[in-house]
């Protein structure tokens, strides 16, 4: 019963007003995650992801970033690191965070929770703090070309990833007071070296020690997130419609970014990364160069060749989405974003071959039924074998298969709301979501 399996883990994993990606692995809230997870919760509890993207955004800077991890002061110092200590910031509501952010996909969240309830006064509330967290990187992230860097691996979201080992080369690793807690839960041979970690912490420490507004060693223009901003204006302008607000600034800047990445990120049938310092393109296999696909103005010509790397690098005909190309020297089944499986990464995929390719979107959307049918909520898959690695009961594998099975359904026959809840038992608990709700 996998949607029963699904609800209990995002149940199990609730904290109040938010959910946790993993009670082992990752004990605080993260900001991606919480954009995926809302996602899922929109198709089972519309208030569940208002209420998870509220308390994310109540942790907002004034300069309108939406820092990447939320600190539960509750969970001990031990539980993660690098912890609040090591950041040594506080959002304006007073809450620990880290300084540094993640891909912006909380737009798409919002409208879907949003269109799953409509709720005229939750789009209200966060459509400001939307448009804020989009002017922060426009204006402390965009380079000559329009395109936006990001600073640190740990806000691409796919922090160990390949396309990484070039620009993080330049940047000296450093012991010191390096706490690696990860180890604790996980096998070594699933999460990123030593030397890796030493130079993330090295990064982060810099990036601290500026005060969060300095320049860095790392300043890489990723597609990844240079998509999840474009579909953010593109969202941004289904909002601000429906709000009386006028969606034309929103559409015209998701259009320049559209324009911008094909311009410069895009190289025989795949967007790459380029180093924002060299201006080089990181010519790659990672499957983040896909993911343009969602984005409703891609030139069709530059879609088509996209589907056409997804099926010959990627397998997209198999239904399982590695992370890096398999044939790649640096893929590696198991470690974490080097090869592995991941629901989000498959999932943004999916929306982006819906219209396109909908024989390929429907064998994507098996496909990660198939992985958690298989090996259960892991992080991430082994996507020849589907063994399941990183973290068990992990919170977007599960959101994201309720949204995939409320929308294709088991078996490709799509379930309403109701038969959904239903199915699941969990009803009664999509109501209880505790006392805490956001300011
Ligand atoms: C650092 C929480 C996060 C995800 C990231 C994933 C991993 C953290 C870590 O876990 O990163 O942010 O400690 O490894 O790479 O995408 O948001 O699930």
């Amino acid at each position: 019963m996998i949607l029963r399996d699904a609800l209990r883990v995002l149940i199990a994993n609730w904290d109040g007003s938010y959910t946790v990606p993993s009670r082992t692995l990752y004990p605080h809230q993260w900001s991606w995650d919480s954009a995926f997870i809302a996602i899922g919760h929109a198709r089972w509890s519309p208030r569940r992801a208002r209420t998870e993207l509220l308390s994310l955004f109540g942790a907002q800077w004034e300069d309108g970033r939406v820092p990447h991890i939320v600190f539960n002061p509750a969970v001990p110092d031990a539980a993660y690191f690098p912890g609040p200590e090591f950041w040594a910031t506080r959002s304006p509501s007073g809450y620990a965070t880290s300084g540094i952010v993640q891909p912006p996909v909380h737009a798409m969240a919002a409208w879907r929770a949003h269109l799953a309830e409509p709720d005229h006064g939750f789009l209200a509330r966060i459509y400001p703090r939307l448009v804020a967290q989009q002017e922060f990187l426009r204006t402390q992230r965009r380079g000559i070309d329009g395109l936006i860097s990001i600073v640190h691996p740990w806000e691409s979201g796919m922090d160990n990833s390949p396309c990484w080992d070039l620009p993080l080369n330049a940047v000296e690793p450093m012991p010191d007071g390096v706490c690696r807690r990860d180890l604790a839960h996980i096998s070594p041979a699933e999460r990123p070296t030593d030397r890796d970690y030493e130079r993330y912490i090295a990064l982060a420490r810099a990036y601290r020690d500026t005060g969060y507004r300095g320049t860095c060693a790392f300043q890489v223009e990723d597609p990844l997130f240079n998509t999840a901003y474009g579909m953010a204006e593109h969202t941004l302008a289904e909002i601000a419609a429906v709000l009386g607000h006028d969606p034309a600034p929103h559409r015209a800047e998701a259009e320049r970014i559209t324009a911008a990445m094909v311009d410069h990120l895009y190289q025989d049938g795949l967007f790459h990364p380029r180093d924002a310092i060299t201006g080089c393109l990181i010519r790659s296999g990672s499957a983040a160069g896909l993911t343009p696909l969602i984005l409703p103005g891609l030139p069709r010509d530059v879609a088509n060749a996209l589907i056409g790397t997804g099926l010959d690098l990627f397998g997209l005909k198999d239904g399982v989405l590695p992370s890096f190309a398999p044939a790649a020297p640096e893929f590696d089944p198991v470690r974490y974003w080097r090869g592995p499986s991941w629901i989000n990464l498959a999932w943004l995929v999916w929306q982006g071959l819906k219209d396109r390719r909908p024989d390929l979107a429907a064998i994507l959307a098996d496909g990660m039924i198939s992985a958690v049918t298989t090996s259960g909520f892991h992080e991430y898959f082994d996507p020849f074998t589907l063994r399941g690695h990183g973290s068990g009961d992990f919170s977007w594998s599960a959101a994201l298969v309720v949204d995939v099975i409320a929308e294709h359904g088991l078996k490709g026959v799509p379930l309403t709301a109701r038969e959904l809840g239903q199915q699941a038992g969990a009803r009664g608990e999509a109501d209880h979501i505790g006392d805490h709700v956001p300011a």
